[in-house]
C-alpha cells in the first residue's frame, strides 16, 4: 500500500520569516511518519515551499505560468528549496527513516501543453528498496517557457496517478475544508457543492489556495484527505482525516 503525503510549506516553515523552518511542526510530522514507516508503511513525502521557495520565486518573477530563462534566478529558487529539503531529510533521518531526495528539476519536465513528467521509476525503485522518497515543490524545465514552478500539489497529483497510490494526504495548517460556520466538511464529491465556501466559481482561474487543491484532488481516482498536523497520525493509521475529497 502506497501513501503519498504532502507536508504543506506553511506547516513546516515560519511563513513570514524568510528561510525559517518551523522546527516543532517538522519534528512532530517526522515523528508520525517515522512511526508509520516503523510499522511497515510505504510512503512518499512531498513538501511545499513555504518561506523558502515562494519569496525567491516572487523575487525572480517565476510562477507556475510565468516562465523564466534567467538561469541564476531559477538556481536561487532551486537551491533555497534544497535547503528546506535538507531540513526535511534530517528530521526524517532523526526518526529512523531512510529518506532519499528526488528533486523535480533534475527528475522531471513540463511539456509545452503543461503536462508534467516525473521520474516515477526512481520513486518506485526507492520505495521497493525500503527508502522514503522525498520530493519538493521546485523549478522545472518547461518546454517553450524556460523554467516554471512546480507546486507540491502538482507533484502529489502526478505521482498519485503514476504510482496508483492507495492513499493521498495533504497536511495543511487548517483541519480541513471549512464550511461557512467554520466546521470541517467531511466529504467533497463535486466542486460546485463547495465553490461558494471556497470563494470560487467553477470557471475561476484558480492558481493557488484551497480551491486549487480541491479541484486537483477531485481529478484523482484515489480519495485524498486534507487535514492539519494534529490529525496526521490518524490519517496514517486509517487512511482518512479532516476533509476527504473523492
Ligand atoms: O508550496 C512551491 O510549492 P508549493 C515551490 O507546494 C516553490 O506550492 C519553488 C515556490
Amino acid at each position: 500500500m502506497t501513501t503519498i503525503l504532502k507536508l504543506g510549506g506553511s506547516v513546516i516553515t515560519e511563513k513570514d520569516q524568510p528561510e525559517t523552518v518551523d522546527e516543532e511542526n517538522l519534528a512532530r510530522t517526522a515523528a508520525a511518519i517515522g512511526e508509520y514507516v516503523a510499522e511497515g508503511g510505504e510512503i512518499v513525502v512531498v513538501h511545499g515551499g513555504g518561506s523558502f521557495g515562494h519569496h525567491h520565486a516572487a523575487e525572480h518573477g517565476v510562477s507556475r505560468a510565468d516562465g523564466s530563462h534567467d538561469g541564476a534566478g531559477l538556481l536561487a529558487i532551486h537551491r533555497a528549496m534544497g535547503r528546506l529539503t535538507d531540513a526535511v531529510l534530517d528530521a526524517l533521518a532523526e526518526e529512523g527513516v531512510d529518506p532519499l531526495p528526488v528533486r523535480p528539476l533534475s527528475a522531471g519536465f513540463r511539456a509545452g501543453d503543461g503536462t508534467v513528467t516525473l521520474a516515477e521509476g526512481s520513486v518506485r525503485t526507492m520505495l521497493s528498496e525500503g527508502f522514503v522518497p522525498v520530493l519538493n515543490g521546485d523549478v522545472i524545465a518547461h518546454a517553450g517557457r524556460g523554467g516554471t514552478i512546480i507546486s507540491g500539489d502538482t507533484i502529489v497529483v502526478s505521482l498519485a496517478e503514476s504510482l496508483a497510490a492507495d492513499r493521498v494526504g495533504l497536511c495543511s495548517t487548517v483541519p480541513g475544508v471549512l464550511d461557512d460556520d467554520g466546521d470541517v466538511i467531511d466529504e467533497i464529491e463535486s466542486f460546485e457543492a463547495v465553490a461558494s465556501v471556497l470563494g470560487a466559481s467553477e470557471s475561476t482561474d484558480v492558481t493557488g489556495g484551497m480551491a486549487a487543491k480541491v479541484q486537483r484532488l477531485l481529478e484523482l481516482d484515489t480519495p485524498a484527505s486534507i487535514f492539519d498536523p494534529d490529525a496526521l497520525a490518524a490519517f496514517l493509521e486509517t487512511g482518512r482525516a479532516g476533509t476527504v475529497v473523492r
